[in-house]
């Protein structure tokens, strides 16, 4: 059985106690690689009572040791960000760069509805918003976009997961949850929406979610996604898709490669979670960058070649 191999140095970000939007936790943090530099963006809170969460920035050159940024990276500006902007995730479009985030349309205390946005940025300074790009009422979050996407056809289209959490039920033919894969003509329209991954094991029964934006890899597209038991406790698994034809599943890890173990990931402002949102490749090594009990960040790795070996092997499905 595969597993992800904890960082000796985690956790990687810890709360900074001197700098007040960050003071309280940082977590789900998103990475991008650009060859140089390691560029993180991770999810901040500063205070308590309203819970409202904004995204700081880090760089690093060895994915492991991070310089973070004194100012806060991207903070609720607009109307539909005013409740808290949180778990960005990084992505790579036909050279651009882009950030998703979960939009809230109230206080976290008072059940606020859920969007995600979406937002482009050149320098990591300046983010220049393009808006939600979520179905109005479907709860969606954990929003990822494929890097680029030549299909059967050669025509060019986008391509997004998502997890719609609001479509459940036999007209959705889901019970849970799920993943959904949809296509788009840009990064802000999309359409033909399907369920792709759904709750299956006992360590996902709740609902499921992409963590990181799908990296190519020579065998597929490999995702590393999210799943909360009944008893929430969230774990990390992977699947691998089809490069020309991603609505096939072609490897699923039937347990977990990542569950709660350590103090950091068992407690802390959300107790028993580890939330991957990145990942990049260094070296042949795949590293996945987790969020640990809503409090800290925190990074785990495996060989690329050994998780693609696993995920299309059968005792993947043991
Ligand atoms: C999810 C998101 C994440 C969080 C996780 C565990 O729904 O809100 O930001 O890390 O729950 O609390």
């Amino acid at each position: 059985m595969l597993q992800l191999e904890r960082a000796k140095v985690n956790p990687i970000l810890v709360p900074d106690e001197s700098n007040w939007w960050e003071s309280k936790a940082v977590f789900n943090c998103s990475v991008l690689n650009d060859g140089k530099t390691i560029h993180m963006l991770y999810r901040a809170i500063g205070e308590y009572e309203d819970y409202v969460s904004r995204i700081g920035y880090a760089s690093s050159n060895d994915g492991l040791s991070f310089s973070r940024r004194k100012e806060v990276a991207i903070y609720p500006e607009l109307g539909y960000e005013r409740y808290g902007i949180e778990d960005p995730r990084l992505m790579t479009i036909e050279e651009k760069t882009y950030v998703t985030y979960v939009v809230l349309s109230n206080y976290v205390k008072n059940n606020p509805s859920i969007s995600t946005a979406l937002a482009m940025t050149d320098d990591f300074s300046h983010y220049e918003r393009l808006g939600i790009i979520t179905i109005p009422g479907s709860e969606d979050k954990d929003v990822v976009l494929f890097p680029k996407f030549n299909g059967e056809s050669g025509f060019q289209r986008y391509m997004m997961l998502h997890r719609p959490s609001n479509w459940v039920g036999p007209q959705y033919n889901t019970e849970r949850p799920s993943i959904w894969i949809a296509e788009g003509d840009s990064v802000t329209n999309f359409e033909k929406h399907l369920p792709l991954v759904k709750p299956e094991q006992s360590w996902e029964a709740l609902k499921i979610g992409v963590g990181v934006s799908p990296i190519k890899t020579k065998k597929g597209w490999l995702v590393i996604y999210h799943g909360v038991s009944t008893d929430h406790v969230y774990s990390a698994g992977a699947f691998l898709l089809d490069l020309k034809e991603p609505h096939k599943i072609l490897g699923r890890t039937k347990r977990p490669l990542l569950s709660p173990e350590e103090d950091y990931e068992i407690k802390g402002d959300v107790n028993n979670v580890v939330f991957p949102t990145g990942a990049c490749i260094l070296d042949n090594k795949l590293f996945v960058y987790y969020g640990a009990a809503d409090k800290v960040c925190c990074v785990a790795t495996v060989d690329l070649q050994d998780i693609l070996d696993y995920l299309l092997s059968p005792a993947c499905s043991i």
